[in-house]
């Protein structure tokens, strides 16, 4: 896999920082000065290669991990305080961090060659900010995504609300699969005939690298479980057996009203928290099932455990919305943005975990989303300026399009009604346009892409400027 040495990178990231807007760079040095005091990071994530059991006692190889045992820590921040984590890389090649919906300082987005260099095997980086949302998010690298990706990087990130909403357990579950064959050895990570459809699957599916796992849980209390999209590649379809599990937040943001999990589709990078009223008898057992593919599973269930704590369902409340800025739909200015599939090419420069070919493109043009040369902006929004995009799927897959460092809503579908909520990540039919709007308040170089990593990779990627 090719990757840039540091001579080239020299060249490289005297280019990116002329690409960072004095608007991001301003961002950055204020979220410094709000941590200059603190010198200890509140977590330290050590990137490397281990073996893991993921199918028990056959233990894989050349799985990859954050922390000092697998599977990757679950990071916890508080809503409105700063948070630090230092990047230690500890890898035989280059990474970074991503922290998926976070609305951050662009110097800490965490994309090679538009926020920040590589950070090489022995290097350390420090990703410093404040998050002004509270929620569930997730991290993972944007370096060589596919390979650490399907090995292992990929963690949940709390966001604590600064109430405390009143739980009696808080279940984080990193929903992903695994290219491993009967021995729990790796397999080719990709097929690129697939890439160029809906993508490779895994064939050992698990939930905090377990399958199905079964928790514990309070009789008679109300959990929340945090749900997380972390594969590169599946599509999941959520229903509940045993309780009646409400919606109380999409994307990190909580609904107006929380309302029935009811078969809901949910794409990679995509999250949603339960709520879910434990039976009032000890032994009972709940079941979380996905049933996107052919043969529905388990993905993990909760059976019922000691004193009954007798909550009530009407206890269920919607969470404080987190302050996102509603657009002016009236002053808003509309841009078109085409998902399309693209003439089979192989890119000019292959960098940072390219799959060596584009089949995808959006408005026209394919790109790996990391080279050295970034492309132009696909569009630039004026900061503070309120934007429609019209995004259009024109190919026969689902595409779950993220956006980074922004917060939009969905506003309306030609195919379906849809609930107007807000997101970083929005799953797009087949011949859908979905319609959505944002106020472009955050400054910096903002990546657009789907997060099916394949098609990510093989050009379905851009990125829009805020400046
Ligand atoms: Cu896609």
């Amino acid at each position: 896999m090719p990757f840039l040495s540091r001579r080239q990178l020299l060249k490289s990231s005297l280019a990116t920082a002329g690409a960072l807007s004095s608007g991001a760079l301003l961002a950055a040095c204020s979220t410094g000065t709000e941590t200059a005091a603190r010198s200890e990071p509140d977590f330290e994530l050590n990137p490397h290669l281990t073996d893991f059991g993921i199918l028990g006692d056959r233990l894989t190889q050349g799985v990859m991990s954050y922390g000092n045992s697998a599977p990757p820590p679950v990071l916890v921040a508080r809503q409105g305080e700063p948070f630090f984590t230092r990047l230690n890389n500890s890898l035989p090649e280059p990474t970074t961090v991503h922290w998926h919906g976070m609305r951050l300082p662009n110097a800490m987005d965490g994309v090679p060659f538009l926020t920040q260099p590589y950070v090489y095997d022995g290097e350390s980086f420090d990703y410093r900010f404040t998050p002004p949302d509270a929620g569930t998010f997730w991290y993972h690298p944007h370096c060589n995504t596919l390979t650490q990706m399907s090995r292992g990087l990929n963690g949940v990130l709390i966001v604590k609300e600064r109430d405390d909403p009143g739980f009696d357990a808080d279940i984080p579950l990193n929903l992903r699969d695994w290219r491993l064959d009967r021995e729990g050895q790796f397999i080719d990570l990709y097929d690129l005939r697939k890439s160029g459809k809906a993508g490779t699957f895994g064939a050992v599916k698990t939930a905090n690298w377990i399958e199905s796992p079964d928790y514990t849980v309070p009789t008679g209390g109300l959990i929340r479980v945090r749900v997380v999209i972390s594969d590169v590649t599946r599509i999941y379809r959520l229903s509940c057996k045993g309780a009646t599990a409400k919606v109380i937040a999409v994307d990190s943001h909580p609904v107006p009203e929380p309302f029935d999990l009811d078969f809901d589709s949910f794409g990679p990078g995509q999250r949603v928290d339960l709520a879910i009223p434990v039976p009032q008898e000890e032994g009972r057992t709940i079941r979380l099932i996905n049933s996107s593919s052919s043969k529905p599973w388990v993905v993990a269930s909760f059976t019922a455990s000691g004193e009954n704590r007798k909550r009530d369902t009407r206890e269920i409340k919607p969470l404080s919305a987190n302050p996102v800025q509603k657009p002016d739909l009236a002053s808003a200015e509309t841009l078109e943005l085409d998902f399309t599939a693209t003439a089979e090419q192989a890119p000019k420069s292959g960098y940072c975990g390219t799959l060596g070919f584009s089949f995808w493109a959006i408005n026209k043009r394919a790109w790996q989303g990391a080279s050295p040369d970034p492309m132009a902006p696909l569009m630039e929004f004026k900061l503070g300026n309120s934007y429609v995009l019209n995004i259009r799927n024109r190919t026969p897959h689902t595409h779950p399009v993220h956006l980074h460092g922004l917060a939009f809503q969905l506003l309306q579908s030609n195919k379906r009604p849809i609930r107007k909520l807000w997101t970083d990540t929005a799953l797009v039919l087949p011949d859908e346009t979905i319609q959505v709007g944002l106020v472009a308040d955050n400054p910096g170089d903002w990546l657009l892409h789907c997060h099916i990593i394949e098609h990510q990779k093989t050009g379905m990627s851009a990125y829009a400027r805020v400046i």
